[in-house]
């Protein structure tokens, strides 16, 4: 799903990372790149000018440049804008409340029929029983289609064959619903190449006889902006409560779930990502965001680390680092500012691309026993580990119950770290976060 797009963002994301300091003027470029990938992604292009207005608004703050972390707060400034775009007014489907009936109304192909059975399928599994009524009268195979497709769910059926008002199909289907205690009536309604007037009416006059709780735009997201356009022309016919994006596993690049709520006004409920019955899932904008962007879990990590990483003592240490004043005490306290971001391997993993950063792991165990070496030191030792001689390593390694090789490990670790933050130093401000040691 959006690999070209996830891809393009993934990239432009490392380079923001990576930038030491941003400026009002070195960030234009990047941020000229999530325009054009925006573009390229089929984005209507109001939507992208206002996307980009409130990302560049949101960005170029005093607040955002100057804080240790200026790259990470501009990729949730774009991950949150992202979000919020496709983040219409709730309005979930109501699996709770007693009979209800919703229409799937669409173009030609846009996979009303198949969306009809994914919905009932997930109606099962919330304990609603269902009815799939065929009221698409036009297409001859499209009853016998969503019977089919009915006994796989194991829902109930209606149609009439031969009758060709969809209007009497859907009124007969109701009344044998309600006898039978069926909770949920679908409704499966014809589709067109184009929007035509014909069809319009017919599915007016449906609505207006059946009064759903839900009528739900079925649109193919692989068609991008054209999707957005015909939804806005049923929405001027019909009164659509929300939209149902289908193919979304297909080679959709994104414009049609960034603009589609945005452009309407209408809540995106679900999305298709398969033929099969079971490949359908309730509309996230989060975890949709995460999706296009490419970023895992990576803004979870970003406010994890962001709540918990002390911004006072960053600043601090990177201090001590340049003035190479960086001593075992500033060791074990950044260790602890890392423990206290929660569980590494968990933490780690929604890095994207962590693996390739060879050692960065630090078992959680081994915090502790660096800690428990350490205060077994005195200050002196703490702050100028050189004084640590061999019969010190003893006195110090079992006063904390540990071995010499793991006290020497330390200390290894330790002035490696070292030695890599002074060359830090030595290229400029570039180094930002006192970063994980190890
Ligand atoms: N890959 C993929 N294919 C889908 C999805 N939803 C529907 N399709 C396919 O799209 C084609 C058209 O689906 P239908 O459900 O028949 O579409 P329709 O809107 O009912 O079409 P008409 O009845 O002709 O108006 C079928 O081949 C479906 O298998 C989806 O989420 N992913
Ligand atoms: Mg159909």
């Amino acid at each position: 799903m959006f690999d070209s797009i996830s891809e393009r963002f993934q990239g432009i994301f490392k380079d923001i990372r990576g930038m030491g300091k941003i400026t009002d003027k070195n960030i234009q470029e990047p941020l000229r790149e999530v325009r054009k990938a925006l573009l390229e992604a089929d984005v209507n292009y109001k939507v992208v000018k206002k996307f980009m207005a409130s990302v560049k608004e949101k960005s170029l703050g005093e607040k955002v440049l100057t804080s240790i972390t200026p790259g990470q707060k501009i990729v949730k400034i774009i991950y949150d804008e992202m979000v919020s775009l496709m983040d219409q007014e709730k309005g979930e489907i109501d699996i709770k409340s007693g009979f209800s009936s919703l229409m799937l109304v669409g173009l030609q192909g846009s996979g009303k029929t198949t969306t009809a059975g994914k919905l009932s399928s997930y109606f099962k599994k919330n304990d609603l029983s269902t009815m799939l009524v065929a009221a698409d009268t036009k297409r001859l195979a499209a009853r016998q289609q969503l019977k089919t497709i009915a006994d796989q769910v194991g829902s109930d059926f209606f149609t009439i064959e031969d009758e060709v008002n969809p209007v009497l199909i859907i009124n007969a289907a109701k009344e044998t619903a309600q006898k039978k205690g069926i909770r949920r009536l679908i409704v499966d309604t014809a589709g067109r190449l184009h929007v035509e007037n014909e069809l319009m009416e017919e599915l007016a006059s449906i609505q207006k006889n059946l009064i759903p709780d839900e009528v739900l735009f079925v649109a193919d997201a692989t068609t991008g902006q054209d999707a957005v356009n015909i939804c806005k022309e049923f929405n001027s016919f019909l009164t659509l409560s929300g939209i149902i994006l289908t193919k979304m596993d297909g080679d959709a690049r994104g414009g049609a779930a960034m603009s589609i709520a945005y452009t309407t006004g209408k809540t995106i409920k679900f999305v298709g990502i398969g033929e099969k019955l079971g490949d359908f899932e309730p509309f996230y904008p989060d975890r949709m965001a995460s999706r296009i962007l490419g970023m895992g879990d990576i803004v979870g990590l970003v406010e994890k680390a962001q709540s918990t990483f002390d911004e006072k003592t960053a600043i601090k240490m990177e201090e001590k680092f340049r003035k190479n004043e960086f001593d075992l005490n500033d060791f074990l306290q950044s260790l602890r500012q890392i423990k206290k971001m929660g569980p590494l391997e968990g933490l780690l993993k929604m890095i994207p691309g962590a693996a390739n950063m060879g050692k960065l792991s630090i078992d959680e165990k081994e915090i502790l026993h660096v800690e428990a070496l350490m205060s077994s030191m005195t200050m002196e030792e703490r702050m100028k580990p050189d004084v640590i001689d061999s019969s010190r390593k003893k006195r110090i390694s079992h006063g904390a119950g540990r071995s010499v090789q793991e006290l020497n490990s330390l200390l290894k670790r330790f002035l490696m770290m070292k030695k890599m933050m002074k060359n830090m130093g030595k290229f400029g401000k570039k180094f930002k976060m006192p970063a994980f040691p190890g």
